[in-house]
């Protein structure tokens, strides 16, 4: 009886001890953070891409500048459809090509004759920036748009004229279409192009020519909400590869450096680093994995065989968001202006599959014990392990920067994959850590990883039954934090 009187009072004695929240000061922030706008996109995780232009007519991936208007004529464009079949994937918004290298504007701009406006298209009426960004907000998407700054249409592609042409393309999209929640350069800068006739080699500086400073300031004042992308941010990173995945080890902070170890700039940098980051970087950088659902980044017939199954799209979101980056899925339109079966039916049972495998967190209700908490603090307790808000969390004192916490499961569950995530208001620390289950009364190490971030997602290869569980944070240069512990089990369609 004392016995086991002793028992509970043991297994009670980590909650007894713990004391009201306000006593204890909450741990400083660690490094780089992230400013408000940098939060909120990292809550989407998954959004699309939408490459269409000439090219999805002329079966071309980069066009040359000089394709007639009339050439894109979508047959039976439905914005809803498109828009309704991202959100079946779970996509929590949609980046338009409103230009891409080819100069054809699919909106009716006043910069240039080359849009859609002369495209004979709905009698010259149709704006596809209007009806996609509409269709978003419709269907509770938000909108951006891909502006290229390669034009190989336009006559003063190279001059000092063109990149007031290309801010004055940027300002009517940023003050025509509502907010934008991510605007996205691209890097890729000069080369041959029809240039008004010239037909011609177009080189241009690329650290320079553009003056992204100055644009980007336009972008702060007209739509302060935006993220922008670029190889080098100042919002979002290039990922460095075009496979959709971020590195094993996955910083968000980033510190690019120029090719020739100088000053970084779009289509200038050294992007072998770009996919694992800066490890305690000074930028608050998060990288943007982008790829396309199908090999090229338009819609081509030859390629319906060839679409990525939703197993292809788990994986690939298992290691860009499940790496702490975010997931940016092309899903071209086809010729009609729609989103094609195989498409379709990807994007449904991948969004399914997330779904059914987030459904049921196996640990929630376990009874957690760490072996440091905060100033003893319930506020810090290792039960917030398993809090879903990024305002709580398990915390350990400053001088503690290696930790564990086990839990009982309270029976034995199986699963095959573990979500944790550190609270990146406060900045990113964990530099290494593993998850360990008890089989068969021994601990033996299932996972093991370096950075958490935003978001990590760990794999199994099988799942594994067991009642209890531990995390232990190996190496993090400053008081560890940790909440959103889960432990799932794939659901169809995952793998
Ligand atoms: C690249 C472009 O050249 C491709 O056409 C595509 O737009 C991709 C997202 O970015 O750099």
């Amino acid at each position: 009886m004392l016995y086991s009187l002793l028992l509970t009072l043991t297994a009670l004695a980590p909650i007894a001890m713990t004391t009201p929240s306000a006593k204890v000061a909450p741990p400083a922030p660690y490094g780089a953070l992230p400013s408000r706008r940098q939060l909120d996109h990292a809550k989407l995780e998954t959004y699309a891409f939408l490459h269409f232009t000439t090219n999805t007519f002329t079966d071309r991936e980069w066009g040359n500048g000089d394709e007639h208007e009339t050439v894109f004529h979508p047959t039976d464009f439905d914005p809803d459809q498109i828009v309704l079949a991202l959100k079946s994937a779970g996509m929590k918004g949609a980046i338009l090509t409103a230009k891409h290298h080819d100069g054809f504007c699919l909106w009716p701009t006043a910069t240039t004759k080359h849009n859609v406006s002369r495209s004979g298209w709905m009698g010259g009426n149709g704006d596809v920036v209007k009806a996609i960004s509409e269709a978003c907000h419709r269907h509770g998407l938000l909108f951006g748009v891909y502006l290229s700054p390669w034009d190989r249409n336009n006559p003063a592609y190279g001059k000092p004229e063109y990149v007031d042409i290309y801010r004055h393309q940027l300002k009517e999209l940023m003050t025509q279409y509502g907010p934008l929640f991510e605007i996205w350069h691209d890097g890729a800068n000069g080369g041959t192009g029809y240039y008004g006739g010239a037909r011609e080699d177009r080189s241009i500086d690329r650290r320079t020519y553009y003056g992204w400073p100055t644009t980007w300031k336009m972008v702060r004042d007209l739509q302060p909400g935006a993220n922008v992308f670029s190889d080098i941010g100042p919002d979002l990173r290039w990922v460095g590869n075009e496979e959709g995945y971020a590195g094993e080890t996955s910083w968000a902070t980033y510190d690019p450096i120029g090719e020739k170890d100088d000053q970084p700039a779009p289509g200038y940098l050294k992007s072998n680093l770009s996919p694992e980051g800066t490890p305690h970087g000074t930028q608050w950088l998060p990288a943007e994995c982008d790829v396309s659902i199908r090999p090229g980044w338009f819609w081509h017939e030859a390629e319906n065989g060839r679409v990525k199954t939703s197993e292809q799209l788990f994986d690939l979101y298992c290691k860009s968001v499940g790496r702490g980056a975010s997931f940016l899925l092309n899903v071209p339109p086809n010729r009609k202006g729609q989103i094609d079966v195989p498409d379709v039916a990807s994007l449904r049972t991948f969004g399914k599959a997330v779904q059914e495998t987030f459904r049921t967190n196996l640990a929630s209700g376990a009874k957690v014990i760490a072996s440091n908490v905060r100033g003893g603090s319930r506020a810090y307790s290792g039960t917030q392990l398993l809090s879903t808000q990024p305002s709580r969390f398990w915390a350990t004192d400053d001088a503690v920067t290696s930790a564990s916490a086990e839990l009982d499961l309270g029976e034995p569950k199986s699963f095959d994959l573990i979500r944790v995530r550190e609270p990146i208001a406060l900045g990113q620390r964990v530099e290494s850590f593993g998850v360990d289950a008890l089989l068969n009364g021994e601990w033996s190490e299932i996972a093991h990883a370096t950075t958490i971030g935003n978001c990590r997602i760990l794999r199994l290869d099988r799942p594994v039954t067991t009642r209890k569980v531990r995390i232990h944070v190996d190496k993090s240069p400053a008081s560890p934090l940790l909440y959103d512990f889960g432990l799932y089990l794939q659901g169809p369609g995952a793998r």
